[in-house]
């Protein structure tokens, strides 16, 4: 039968598990933020760097709240005015201009490899209306952020790729203020990630920045969407002092769909219709969306949705009641180009997505291993391609850290409500090749609960590691994760022919089998090529002609791996990875992508392209 989610829990009981942040301010979710009016704080910043992180310390390293010495308290040549607490080691004011959103990596070559603390300061003009809420919202910041408005902290963030959002109604002054932010790039073994990843680390504020006044009563959260039992579900939260009893109101541009709500005590709402004969269902095929609007009060809020469902029917992922096989690809943040900063516009992410649908006949992408903008997963909506979203829980996070947990939870929480009502995400995924024991066990099992709590739509899954052993004497891969009875769908990410001694030509006889009867997902699978760099013979790796028939070969085998219904190969572009040094191959690029930094397609990019378009006609 229809399982995947099944947890029955009404929006109101969902919004509590969510731990807040490790300050204890209760989240603002501010859904949809990107389709709100505000200003944007985007654009030239000035900039200063603190390696020894003084402007967070107090006089000697000690407590800031001794000492006035803070970078963020310091106005406009503090330094000239030389009065008591006056700091001569920084004047932000001074400091070199730097475009935002982007990654001080690409801002000039001595930063190229710096980690660690920056101090980003702009002034900026505001009318102050009587009555509004002022709401101060960073689409992310890598890793830690301190915010200060007008010299005074405004709160603080972890996570280097998702919202946050932080009111300064209080703080905000009629006419000229000024905003400083330290960002630190720096993570310790306590962090998700943790310090060492498969990817560059790119410190910065590297999404967009937003002033955004709401009345003073104001749509916190809404999401509106279609759910398996064919009704059209909306629910959310009204944040102020007058949230409680208040009517709220959906409205589906084109549907005929009554959802109207009165706001309970603490804000929540919900309303529920059966789904109109006419409604057309988001597909890849027909990325059909939505003019969706939430009004409450004053306040107004307009998104564009997708109505769809997905579920697991034994080892089957049905999309829309149908089977489905996801022709996918994975997929890191970065634009195309020499020297990525990951500051994804609307270009860029349309690029690399129709690279993925439209180049490699693809239905699917995995955007690893963390959130990616907002930006991204609006175009995947748009354009017609399935989702897998993931947080950072990836290779040996400190799984019995509590505090690590914490983060995790907050990461998760925050990434789903941001994009909860976006059709095309289909899987949440909790972690990547997380090595099996009794605390990553527990440490995942608590995050699929937590998909379960906040959104029973979708599917819960993760990237998981296999092990070989002999079966009936044959070389035998095998899936047996404990953490399985836990997710709806299973992932593993398989590079036999790459990471192991396996011929090539072996691959396709290699036997694959799981202890569990659901669908599979090969979340990754590839090689390394140089672009431009062949040996006829495809013997020596990183030559494109070995990365071609490593693919021409694990194909062959995916076609008779019991349960799999999809993939997403390692990668589509090559990225930049500090631990891939090679000095001929790699000179800081994960070479496994099928095309270049730059764009330049390997010959294993026709070899997926291929085999994909006749998998669209006819499904393994
Ligand atoms: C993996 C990781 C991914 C790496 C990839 C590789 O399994 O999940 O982050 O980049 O392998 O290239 O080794």
């Amino acid at each position: 039968g229809l399982i995947a989610g099944s947890m029955a829990l009404c929006a109101a009981q969902a919004q509590e598990v969510v731990p807040a942040a490790r300050d204890g301010t209760p989240p603002i979710t501010l859904v949809a933020a990107d389709m709100r009016a505000g200003q944007d704080l985007s654009g030239p910043w000035h900039r200063g760097i603190d390696p020894y992180r003084d402007g967070l310390a107090g006089f000697h390293g000690g407590d800031p709240g001794l000492s006035s010495r803070r970078y963020a308290d310091l106005d406009i040549a503090a330094t000239e005015r030389n009065d008591g607490g006056a700091l001569f080691e920084q004047d932000l004011a001074r400091g070199p201009v730097v475009t935002l959103p982007s990654s001080w990596l690409t801002e000039a070559p001595e930063l190229r490899h710096y980690q660690g603390l920056v101090w980003y300061q702009r002034h900026f003009d505001t009318a102050k209306q009587p009555g509004k809420r002022y709401l101060l919202r960073f689409g992310a910041a890598n890793y830690a952020a301190y915010v200060y408005v007008n010299g005074a902290k405004v709160g603080e963030h972890r996570g280097g790729f998702t919202p946050f959002t932080f009111d300064v109604t209080d703080r905000l002054r009629d006419g000229d203020n000024q905003i400083t932010v330290g960002v630190d790039s720096q993570r310790s073994d306590a962090d998700v990630p943790p310090p060492v990843t498969d990817w560059e680390t790119y410190g910065g504020i590297t999404r967009e920045i937003r002033l955004i006044a709401v009345p003073a009563t104001f749509i916190d959260d809404a999401w509106v969407r279609l759910e398996r039992d064919g009704n059209i579900h909306a629910s959310g939260r009204l944040e102020g002092a007058q949230a409680a009893g208040m009517a709220v109101k959906v409205t589906i541009a084109g549907l005929s769909v009554p959802l109207s709500a009165r706001s309970d005590a603490s804000g929540h709402w919900e309303a529920s219709a059966p789904v109109p004969a006419n409604l057309e269902r988001w597909s890849p095929e027909r990325p059909r969306l939505y003019d969706v609007t939430v009004a409450a009060g004053e306040d107004r809020l307009t998104d564009r949705i997708g109505f769809r469902t997905v579920a697991v029917d034994g080892d089957r992922i049905l999309l829309n009641g149908k089977p489905i096989f996801l022709r996918g690809i994975s997929i890191h943040e970065e634009e195309f180009g020499a020297d990525p900063t990951r500051a994804i516009t609307p270009a860029a992410a349309r690029a690399l997505l129709t690279e993925a649908k439209e180049g490699l006949n693809g239905n699917f992408v995995r955007l690893a291993h963390y959130p990616h903008s907002e930006v991204m997963t609006r175009m995947a909506d748009r354009l017609g391609l399935l989702v897998w979203s993931e947080i950072p829980v990836y290779w040996r996070v400190a799984f019995d850290n509590p505090a690590t947990l914490a983060d995790a939870r907050t990461m998760l929480a925050e990434n789903i409500r941001r994009d909860r009502n976006r059709a095309a995400i289909i899987l949440w995924s909790v972690g990547n090749e997380t090595p099996v024991s009794d605390a990553r066990n527990h440490f995942l099992r608590t995050l699929a609960g937590d998909v379960r709590r906040l959104d029973d739509t979708r599917l819960v899954t993760a990237a998981l590691l296999s092990h070989r052993e002999k079966r009936g004497g044959a070389d035998t891969v095998v899936i047996d994760d404990p953490l399985i009875p836990a997710l709806d769908v299973m992932a593993v990410n398989a590079y036999n022919g790459w990471y192991s001694d396996d011929r090539l030509a072996d691959l396709p006889a290699l036997r694959w089998t799981s202890a569990y009867d659901k669908p599979l997902i090969f979340s990754e699978l590839g090689a390394g090529a140089k672009a431009g760099y062949h040996d006829p013979a495809g013997t020596h790796k990183f030559s494109e002609e070995f990365q071609a028939e490593y693919y021409r070969q694990t194909l062959k085998m995916a076609e008779k791996v019991p349960h799999l219904r999809g993939m997403s190969p390692w990668i589509l572009k090559d990225f930049r990875s500090p631990r891939r040094q090679h000095p001929v191959y790699q000179q800081g690029w994960n070479r496994k992508g099928l095309e270049s930094e730059t764009g330049q397609r390997k010959q294993a990019f026709s070899v997926l392209a291929d085999q994909y378009r006749r998998w669209a006609e006819a499904p393994p």
